[in-house]
């Protein structure tokens, strides 16, 4: 009854760190966007879509932090997360669970305000309160600040309300036919995924500001013909000599550890054995400069 089917566009926005990459990856079933505890850790849209044979076809776009920008990738990510607000059906906002309206949430808001689209409010990491009963509160908070749609305390991590946050978007979305086939999960083309499971990896061995100052790029991307085996090779880049050394560590042991968890999660997306073989290189600043961003896949698409 395709009559009855809906289907639209959702944006995911907040801050950085709320959980707006977990939530899209439980919300689909399937880790397709990198997390990490690890402020700034999406850099690109994210399209996934859900397709629910009875209702209808939700496409996600997972988006980075909305934060203050200290570079021109911090620029970049924080515009493609803004842009998106005008070309969706319905807006995700996710928030940590504080009554205290900082000033980075304060900003998102202004920016929903000034847009029509219906805002759904998600207080996440719900599962983090000791009294479950503070929710109220928070939500009264918020629902003072804004006219959103719906108010929806939930917890990404432990898929908890998560159902609810699907039945309110199906709520919101318009009639029409699906934009994609049922089997289609994500716009995200493997070789990207590949190097966002690297940084990913990176990002949870590293500490401190090295994190930040990582691009991952894919040399080569390459299925033996004899044999089910990927060669994969892969460039991490880093901005100072000093972040080069502790990126491979004593004799070769931090690279190989982010080597050999990226290779297992590969392996899992390839469904085969993966050769993955990672180099490190110094780019300067590179977070600063246009060509070099625009280099590394942090550019327009549209
Ligand atoms: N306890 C708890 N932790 C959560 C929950 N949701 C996400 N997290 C954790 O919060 C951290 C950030 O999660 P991400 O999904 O990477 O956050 P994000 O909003 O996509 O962050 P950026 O991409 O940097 O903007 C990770 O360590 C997650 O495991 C939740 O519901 N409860
Ligand atoms: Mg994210």
């Amino acid at each position: 009854m395709t009559e009855n089917f809906k289907s639209g566009f959702v944006t995911i926005v907040g801050r950085p760190n709320v959980g707006k990459s977990t939530l899209m990856n439980h919300l689909i079933g399937q880790k397709i966007a990198i997390t990490s505890n690890k402020p700034q850790t999406t850099r690109n849209r994210i399209q996934t879509v859900l397709t629910d044979e009875k209702r209808g076809q939700i496409i996600f776009l997972d988006t980075p932090g909305i934060h203050k920008a200290k570079n021109k990738l911090g620029e970049y990510m924080v515009n493609v997360a803004e842009r998106t607000l005008n070309d969706v059906d319905v807006i995700l906002f996710l928030v940590e669970p504080t009554d205290y309206i900082g000033a980075g949430e304060q900003h998102i808001i202004e920016k929903l305000k000034a847009v029509k689209t219906p805002v759904i409010l998600v207080i996440n990491k719900e599962d983090t309160l000791a009294d479950k009963t503070e929710m109220l509160r928070y939500i009264d908070t918020y629902r003072k600040a804004c006219d959103f749609a719906e108010i929806v305390p939930a917890s990404a991590l432990r898929g908890q309300n998560t159902d609810v946050i699907v039945d309110l978007i199906f709520k919101y979305l318009p009639y029409g036919p699906c934009f994609y086939d049922a089997e289609t999960i994500t716009d995200q083309p493997e070789r990207q995924i590949v190097s966002e499971m690297i940084r990913e990896k990176a990002l949870h061995a590293l500490n401190e500001e090295i994190p930040h100052g990582i691009a991952v790029t894919i040399e080569r991307m390459r299925p033996r013909r004899d044999k089910p085996i990927t060669d994969i090779d892969a460039t991490i880049v880093c901005e100072r000599d000093s972040h080069k050394g502790i990126i491979i560590g004593k004799n070769g042991g931090m690279l190989k550890k982010i080597g050999s968890n990226a290779r297992y999660e590969i392996e899992r997306l390839l469904g085969q054995k993966v050769n993955l073989k990672l180099w490190v290189k110094v780019k300067k600043d590179w977070r600063d400069s246009d060509y070099l961003i625009k280099n590394f896949g942090y550019r327009d698409e549209d």
